[in-house]
């Protein structure tokens, strides 16, 4: 993958008091929003340029993860909780010519990701460790935070936009996309529950990541077990049905969410069984009736929302998520469908 945007980079690093000349810059593909580069010298670093479309106000990260890391450094010392290096000036991130703000983090040395999850250990592990955080904070003052982006995990609203995509969309999309557009409308009575689910007050807001997909874990290359949760942009009010439901969509098929040959995805009842243990083993404490009731809705309502999200960006043109080849959004979204009519049987 080449490297989009050579004079920012120069220009930014100084920023952050290091020397563009002192590093190779490799660009990491994987993120769906961001550009994310590695960058090598006598020392690691990661470097991205925030979204700015996506995320409109940065400042919103930076003050939702101070909010959290106070409270975690006040309460579990010895959590780590993985933060962006400062500017010089302090900042937690530094702003270039074009307005794109870009943050550093550390590189943690032994460690590796997995798009796809191939053990219970692995599952049980990564579950525990986001359950880890979602416990720590389940007493921080929820109004602290703000959301990055708001209504994020809305079934109502994703719906909504998937619909107004349609309505506006070239006519060979949505003829390309038919299959997949019957599939998601047919699902539609999953708004309804969710809609119900949420007015009955069942779940409390709290504090949740909201994008627990697996490759957000940092594991041990020597242990293989779980360091710590990466990717921290969405941690704001949310349900614990988001941050369950995502793990289910992502640990538990038998391929990514970039597979295009659906005939090869099925449901592991063992990575299942294995993630719900792990982040129960943690969250088994503070969880609600009406959260222990959730639980079998919420992999089903976040594979949904993924499908609906993925194909909307398709109808509208692929103006959201990164992609590398045409067509690419329409192609995760029959692979979360395919994945939905596992969970569900739509
Ligand atoms: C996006 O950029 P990334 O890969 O961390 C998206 C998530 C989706 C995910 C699907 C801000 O996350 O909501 O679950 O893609 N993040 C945003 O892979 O939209
Ligand atoms: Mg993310």
């Amino acid at each position: 993958m080449e490297i989009v945007d050579e004079v920012a980079i120069s220009n930014i690093l100084p920023l952050f008091g290091l020397n563009r000349s002192a590093f190779q810059v490799q660009r990491i593909g994987t993120g769906h929003i961001h550009q994310t580069y590695q960058l090598v010298g006598s020392k690691r670093f990661i470097l991205q340029r925030v979204n700015k479309s996506v995320f409109r106000q940065p400042n919103v990260i930076a003050s939702n993860l101070r909010e959290a890391h106070k409270y975690l450094k006040q309460h579990f010392p010895d959590y780590l909780f993985l933060r962006s290096i400062p500017s010089k000036d302090g900042n937690e991130m530094a702003y270039d010519a074009n307005g794109f703000p870009w943050r550093i983090f550390p590189y943690i040395e032994n460690t590796f990701t997995v798009d796809r999850v191939a053990t219970t250990e692995e599952a049980f592990s990564a579950a525990s460790e986001f359950g880890r955080l979602t416990r720590y904070l389940n007493e921080i003052d929820v109004s602290k935070f703000k959301e990055t982006i708001p209504q994020f995990h809305d079934l109502s609203l994703r719906y909504q936009q998937f619909q107004i995509a349609l309505e506006n969309c070239a006519d060979e999309r949505s003829e390309l996309a038919n299959d997949s557009i019957s599939a998601c409308q047919q699902a539609r009575p999953l708004v309804d529950e969710y809609n119900q689910l949420i007015s009955t007050g069942a779940l409390r807001s709290r504090i949740t990541h909201n994008d627990t997909k697996i490759n957000n874990i940092l594991f041990d290359s020597t242990t293989s077990k779980a360091t710590c949760v990466i990717d921290l942009d969405t941690l704001m009010p949310g349900y614990f049905i988001y941050d369950l439901g995502d793990m289910v969509r992502t640990f538990t098929p038998s391929v990514s969410e970039e597979e295009k040959d659906v005939s090869i995805i099925y449901f592991r009842k063992e990575m299942y069984d294995a993630l719900l243990n792990g982040y129960c083993s943690q969250m088994e404490a503070v969880m609600s009736p009406g959260e222990i009731q959730s639980i079998p809705f919420a992999g089903k309502m976040m594979t949904y929302i993924m499908a609906l999200r993925f194909l909307a960006d398709f109808l509208r043109g692929d103006t959201y998520y990164n992609t590398t080849y045409p067509g690419q959004n329409l192609v995760r979204a029959r692979n979360q469908l395919a994945l939905l009519s596992k969970l569900t049987g739509f």
